[in-house]
């Protein structure tokens, strides 16, 4: 028995180890071996996002079996040799009726269920940290309204960070040094957009030279950087944690290298690196204020 607890406390300890790579915030959103659904919901957004998938899905599929099953129906009950005479009808009232109302109805029906997420995806409210957010050929720049805090985001292994977008032991040195392991690379980057836990965060995002699309999976919120036109999303992240998303929209030929990290955490943290960032004029490391709490 103790062995049997001894050797899953050691499992969990080496499972929980990347997750927990960054001080006290969980990983959210990396890949991992078998995945093949959506990131785990961090917004009531995204929990809305991924209901209207589910339910999509289940209607999708009845809509196959259904034609599936009339094919079938048709390729045995009127092939040739069951059926040697044909009927000479060219209409069928009735059924021309119900197939047009049925379609009908299985579109307002997902339409009633759609459009108020749709809504409430694009239906920017009063945010708490208003960050404008620039994407350029190939990193971001973000910038905390109301403050005079404006930093860039690169990803690390990133020609700006030394590197040439491919691992080496150097950069993975430099991962480690920010908190992350090898498996993080291509998704981790220097600094990160920081914002409080609970708080409505408003993201105005633009384009600085070409098109650029932020996304942030686990929130449900996806929206083109496009130059000279700002455009809004919004998310109330529910708990805390390091977010990764990727540039969305093909940007030129490092598009697959402008990753883009999130860190939620809570109020107090949020403020002390906030207050310090503002002093120092550009992004302070939030584990040091994560480490502190
Ligand atoms: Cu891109």
């Amino acid at each position: 028995m103790r062995r049997i607890s001894m050797l899953t406390g050691l499992v969990s300890s080496v499972m929980a180890a990347p997750a927990m790579a960054q001080g006290t915030l969980e990983l959210v959103g990396t890949p991992h071996n078998g995945g093949t659904g959506f990131q785990p919901a961090a917004t009531e957004l995204a929990r809305d996002l991924q209901w209207l998938d589910g339910m999509l899905l289940v209607i999708i599929t009845a809509i196959c079996l259904l034609v599936v099953g009339l094919l079938i129906f048709a390729l045995v009950r009127f092939n040739q040799k069951r059926n040697p005479n044909p009927k000479s009808f060219t209409h069928n009232s009735p059924l021309e009726i119900a197939w047009t109302i049925g379609p009908i109805a299985i579109l307002v029906l997902i339409g009633a269920y759609s459009l108020p997420v749709l809504f409430k995806q694009q239906e920017i409210p009063e945010g708490d940290v208003v960050v404008k957010v620039t994407g350029y050929q190939w990193y971001w720049g973000y910038e905390y309204v109301g403050t005079d805090l404006a930093y860039d985001s690169y990803m690390i292994g990133a020609p700006a960070t030394g590197g040439d977008n491919r691992m080496t032991p150097e950069v993975s040195a430099q991962l480690q040094e920010a908190g992350y392991t090898d498996s993080e690379f291509l998704l981790a980057t220097d600094s990160a957009v920081v914002v409080p836990v609970g708080a409505t965060v408003v993201m105005q995002v633009t384009g600085a030279d070409v098109i650029h699309s932020w996304t942030i999976p686990a929130f449900g919120v996806k929206q083109d950087a496009v130059p000279g036109r700002i455009a809004e999303l919004w998310f109330r992240p529910e708990r805390e944690g390091v977010y990764f998303g990727q540039c969305s929209e093909l940007c030129g030929i490092s598009h697959a290298y402008m990753p883009i990290t999130v860190k939620v955490v809570s109020q107090e943290v949020y403020d002390a690196w906030l207050a310090a960032s503002q002093e120092d004029g550009g992004y302070v490391d939030v584990r040091q204020f994560l480490a502190a709490s």
